[in-house]
């Protein structure tokens, strides 16, 4: 699919397909708050089998799903543990210690997105009256920030095992856990199974216009559905959304490993350009990242403005440009933006 403008900013710029929209448009609905939309009952369920786990919630978004599910496993004063570049800790607006007082200590990710034991180990608080409760551990697969790589199912068994011999609950922001699971070539179950809840979302890499689902036990799922409510997050007829949701679970997931390949020929691209580094060894699924050479004569920020004034979209931190490969650029979308990124590299 192409579109006149290149846009590499992120997989949540993806549009709905027509299958999705005739869904939608047909869509049996009924009041979600009475829990009688019929359609979202559906997408519930099918999460809750994809991911091996009980029961399902349907959100607005990933924000939603995590904040959520944080403040359902925990009370004012508790603390949670993350990585220092999870998504929860740096692009949720501390919705955690906003909405539900609760405080968020980070330790480091490494490379390649794990959280080392002997950190997990050590931030764990004691019983003492000075300190906060620890409560709950999360991890984050694929891992954004850390080059979209993908967390093994041994290691989060470790991790879900680490957190329940020590009373802490284990929560998985799985955003990207259909990508995660294509570059692990296991189920999503495999990943999923041994957390206390997780949210995945529809509308990135799978291309529904909105949603998320959180998935966990019964039990949590019904405290789930009272903070959603708290939060404002209880529709009604949203089955017209959720209709999407379930065309994505099953028509859009196994073209992920379209948007890989993409990425990873995107990537070889890049490292072509005089001037770019990028680590080619750490790519793994729709992310690319890269930097520009020490003392090369353009600014990253300069860099994005004359990509954009080329037709060419992309993202980015401070000190790397992200460019995420989705359903709506394809091969000829990728050789494109590499001309224009060459093209103004090489003309400086
Ligand atoms: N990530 C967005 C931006 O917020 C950075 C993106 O473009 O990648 N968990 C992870 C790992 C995410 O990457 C995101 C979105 C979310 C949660 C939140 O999802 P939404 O945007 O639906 O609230």
């Amino acid at each position: 699919m192409t579109q006149a403008t290149l846009d590499f900013r992120s997989d949540t710029v993806t549009k709905p397909t027509p299958e999705m929209r005739e869904a939608m448009a047909k869509a049996e609905v009924g009041d979600d708050v009475y829990q009688e939309d019929p359609t979202i009952n559906h997408l519930q369920e099918l999460a809750a089998e994809i991911t091996g786990m009980e029961a399902g919630l349907f959100v607005p978004s990933g924000t939603m799903g995590n904040l959520t599910s944080i403040l359902s496993h925990c009370q004012r004063g508790d603390e949670i543990i993350v990585g220092r570049k999870a998504h929860i800790f740096l692009y949720e607006a501390a919705g955690a210690a906003a909405l539900g007082g609760i405080n968020i200590q980070t330790i480091p990710n490494q490379k390649d997105g794990t959280l080392a034991f002997e950190d997990l180990e050590a931030a764990i608080r004691p019983e003492d009256p000075h300190q906060p409760v620890t409560r709950l551990v999360s991890l984050e697969n694929t891992h954004n920030r850390c080059d979209g790589s993908s967390l093994s199912p041994q290691y989060i068994k470790e991790v879900a095992d680490f957190a329940h011999q020590h009373h802490l609950k284990f929560h998985l922001d799985g955003a990207r856990i259909f990508n995660a699971a294509i570059d692990q070539n296991v189920a999503v179950a495999e990943l999923t199974k041994n957390a206390d809840s997780v949210t995945f979302c529809l509308s990135k890499g799978l291309s529904a216009p909105v949603g998320s689902v959180i998935c966990g036990s019964k039990d949590f799922i019904n405290r789930a559905l009272r903070t959603r409510k708290q939060l404002g997050g209880g529709m009604r007829q949203a089955g017209i959304i959720a209709a999407a949701g379930i065309v994505a679970l099953n028509s859009m997931v196994d073209r992920l490993i379209e948007d890989h390949q993409n990425a990873k020929l995107l990537a070889e691209g890049l490292a072509n350009i005089p001037g770019i580094e990028i680590d080619l060894e750490n790519q793994h699924t729709n992310m690319v990242y890269f930097s520009l050479s020490q003392h090369f004569p353009i600014s990253l920020r300069e860099l994005t403005k004359r990509l954009k004034e080329q037709g060419l979209l992309v993202g980015g931190e401070s000190h790397r440009i992200r460019m995420v490969t989705h359903a709506w650029v394809d091969k000829t979308d990728i050789n494109q933006a590499l001309d224009i990124i060459n093209l103004i590299l090489t003309n400086l």
